[in-house]
């Protein structure tokens, strides 16, 4: 949180502040999920930015595009007929609202005030959020040396309060995929409710030319929810998510009702002004490219980052874990820069990294392109 304003009123320069920022197009930004824009998203989102979805009765055109959008993602993951879903303002929202909705839901239909959820020790931390806010015991279950949800420790964690587990989809961290369809089935023998957080690879996993293996779909009978992200690898400028449901019943246990605005609208969300931009942007491109367009987006992202792989391999980097999508994480070799070095030299040169659990993690967005990559090996090798 800002504690003040850190520049004088009589010099108060805007565009002198911005210029500290970092820049999506240069190419150099490792360290975020977000990219540039694409031009023609970005251009309709500018031109809808007053567009509000909370309020159906002034803007029943964009509330029907949102429809369109949950129709075109909701076929991605094999939503049913039934499905329902809601744009929000991101990952972190979509989350929270999906724990909110299962805890409401059990809440009426077992009468227990005792919520247990268990999710894997990666998961990001708006669960944590989620659980803080809704007054959830939340269980962290270790992760594999594959860094995925150790299912043997799962199952063992299962008490009479446990109500639902969280899978992860594309971890934060190096962006593994949980297993799906086990998580599944432990959740059917247990009556349990799984939501999934796709929020980064919601837009990666269904184009893979193995994404059958993975089972991201709501053909997972247990799979009451779905968090998938358009500012990330959607393409749209921030802010968007989805949220995806099963049916009526999630949302219908956090409904409230507007009664003083025109239609009584119903809201589904933890936010009320609710931005349209995210969900016209996004119909817009979709219509414009279709399915083939963000499939050739995420997999020119997951080859470039395979590339980036390999070339760091041969320069003596230890790869813990092949990357699945287009995340990365590395340990510089033993004879040269410690990673935390390593990551504060390249950010000296503008290149931004993370460390994560050790590794310098390294996510390669669309607006980091192979040229952008090889110029970034020549710096790793001026370093290491
Ligand atoms: N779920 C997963 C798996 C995520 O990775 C993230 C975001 C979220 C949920 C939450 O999404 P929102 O940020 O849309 O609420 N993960 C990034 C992170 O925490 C968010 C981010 C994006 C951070 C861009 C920095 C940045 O420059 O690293």
């Amino acid at each position: 949180m800002n504690q003040r304003l850190t520049s004088n009123k009589n010099s108060y320069d805007v565009e002198l502040l911005l210029a500290k920022d970092h820049i999506y197009s240069q190419g150099k930004i490792l360290s975020s999920m977000n990219t540039e824009a694409d031009p023609l998203a970005l251009q309709v989102f500018q031109q809808n930015v007053q567009r509000n979805l909370g309020d159906p009765a002034l803007f029943p055109g964009t509330v029907l595009i949102e429809r369109d959008c949950i129709n075109f993602v909701g076929k991605l993951f094999s939503l049913p007929e039934s499905g329902i879903g809601v744009i929000l303002s991101g990952g972190s929202e979509a989350n929270i609202t999906a724990l909110w909705a299962i805890r409401n839901k059990i809440k009426s239909e077992r009468k227990t005030t005792n919520f247990q959820i268990l999710a894997p020790e990666s998961v990001h931390v708006s669960v944590d959020k989620a659980a803080d806010l809704l007054n959830i015991d939340l269980v962290k279950i270790p992760v594999t040396d594959k860094y995925q949800i150790n299912l043997k420790i799962l199952q063992d964690s299962i008490t009479d309060n446990t109500v639902a587990v969280v899978g992860v989809a594309g971890t934060t961290s190096l962006g593994t995929i949980d297993p799906l369809k086990e998580l599944n089935d432990i959740c059917l023998t247990h009556n349990l409710l799984l939501h999934i957080d796709a929020a980064f690879g919601g837009f990666v996993i269904p184009f893979l030319t193995d994404s059958d293996n993975y089972s991201l779909s709501f053909t997972l009978p247990a799979l009451s929810s779905m968090t998938v992200d358009l500012h990330k690898m959607g393409r749209i400028p921030i802010n968007g998510g989805v949220l995806l449901w099963r049916d009526r019943s999630y949302p219908d246990a956090i409904k409230f009702v507007l009664p003083y605005l025109a239609g009584k609208p119903e809201q589904y969300t933890m936010s009320g002004t609710r931005s349209g931009a995210a969900a016209i942007a996004f119909s817009v491109l979709w219509n414009k490219y279709g399915y083939s367009w963000f499939k050739e987006n995420a997999l020119q992202c997951v080859e470039n980052t395979k590339f980036l792989a390999q070339e760091l391999k041969e320069r003596g980097f230890f790869i813990p874990i092949k990357p699945v999508i287009n995340i990365l994480g590395v340990i510089p070799p033993a004879s040269s820069l410690t990673t935390e070095e390593l990551h504060a030299s390249l950010w000296e040169k503008n290149w931004t990294t993370s460390i994560v659990n050790g590794f310098l993690r390294l996510v390669i967005m669309p607006s980091t392109t192979k040229n952008h990559l090889k110029s970034f090996l020549k710096v790793i090798d001026t370093l290491v």
